[in-house]
């Protein structure tokens, strides 16, 4: 089991292909948040032709999901890309004022990975705003507010090898610029490359964020999630890197799947009056589990099992 603050459900694995039935292949690295109430998910979904899709989905209590059959539909006055929706995955779901910007991995220009985002205030319409930076790139995620008065990205700029967490700014979503690189890959859990998780949450220390990192062995990767506190004004300082995972793939359900030993933590909902913490990921890129800390106990973790040279 081989857990440090998070504690899996005991409803692990919470969604599978198997409840989805018809189509699907795999359900997992979805995008998950509370919503008037209940909670709205964009899922990836990959069908049996093996093409990934963002589906939507609605639950009363963050276990029990009802997920459409076919992908969203995204108005796309951007004429430069494909259908927003289709060949694209990943997804994760920051709010910024009223407006919930998506920000994902699209296939297009060349089939290679780009970051993308759309937009929506009700999840029933969606708007494509765009592709940030050019291919290859994946892993994009949206700050909760603006930053010096500037949204800001956390990203990976690499389709495979060689990849580290980097950050740029922008005053519209359009225009991106003042690129900084966060963190490198590197370490024992990390090793081989190291990409950006859920929305980070602020905290009085800076901001919280968890992501993950990937090791290769004899037998393939592990994908593993980890965390890391950056600072608030200029966050693409890093005050402290956790040396530990908070999770890694030791279930059957995470080790056995259509890529084994991956954990891939893409959402976290906060209860701001508990301090609870909900850890939504894929699992063997096959499924989602949920894991739950409370966040004062994953910052003093990741503070105390600090790296010396955050960067590294
Ligand atoms: C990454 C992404 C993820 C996937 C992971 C493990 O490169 O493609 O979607 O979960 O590999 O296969």
């Amino acid at each position: 089991m081989n857990e440090t603050v998070f504690t899996r459900d005991p409803r692990n694995p919470i969604i599978t292909p198997e409840m989805m039935g018809g189509n699907v292949d795999a359900i997992h690295n979805s995008g998950i948040v509370k919503f008037k109430g209940k909670y709205v998910g964009l899922f990836r979904v990959d069908d049996q032709g093996l093409r990934e899709g963002l589906y939507k989905g609605t639950s009363n209590d963050g276990y029990d999901w009802k997920i459409e059959k076919t992908w969203i539909k995204v108005k796309n006055p951007y004429s430069d890309s494909p259908d927003p929706a289709r060949k694209a995955f990943d997804p994760r779901i920051t709010k910024i004022g009223d407006t919930y910007y998506i920000t994902y991995c699209l296939w297009c220009w060349g089939h290679k990975s780009s970051v993308s985002i759309i937009k929506t205030k009700d999840f029933e319409t969606f708007e494509h705003v765009g592709l940030p930076f050019p291919p290859q790139n994946r892993n994009g995620v949206l700050f909760p507010r603006k930053i010096n008065g500037k949204y800001m990205m956390l990203h990976r700029p690499s389709g495979g090898g060689d990849a580290d967490i980097f950050l740029s700014s922008s005053p519209d979503l359009i225009h991106w610029g003042e690129h900084h690189m966060v963190m490198e890959h590197g370490g024992g859990w990390g090793w081989l490359k190291i990409g950006p998780g859920p929305v980070p949450i602020e905290v009085k220390e800076g901001w919280l964020m968890i992501f993950h990192g990937v090791r290769d062995t004899a037998s393939g990767m592990i994908y593993c999630a980890g965390g890391a506190i950056l600072d608030r004004k200029q966050p693409w300082k890093v005050l402290h890197r956790g040396v530990r995972f908070l999770l890694a793939p030791t279930e059957d359900y995470e080790r056995i799947g259509d890529v084994f030993n991956v954990v891939f933590p893409t959402s976290l909902v906060h209860d701001e009056k508990t301090g609870q913490l909900d850890l939504y990921y894929g699992c063997a890129d096959t499924r989602i589990g949920v894991a739950h800390a409370n966040i004062r106990d994953v910052v003093d973790f990741i503070i105390k099992n600090r790296k010396r040279n955050a960067a590294f």
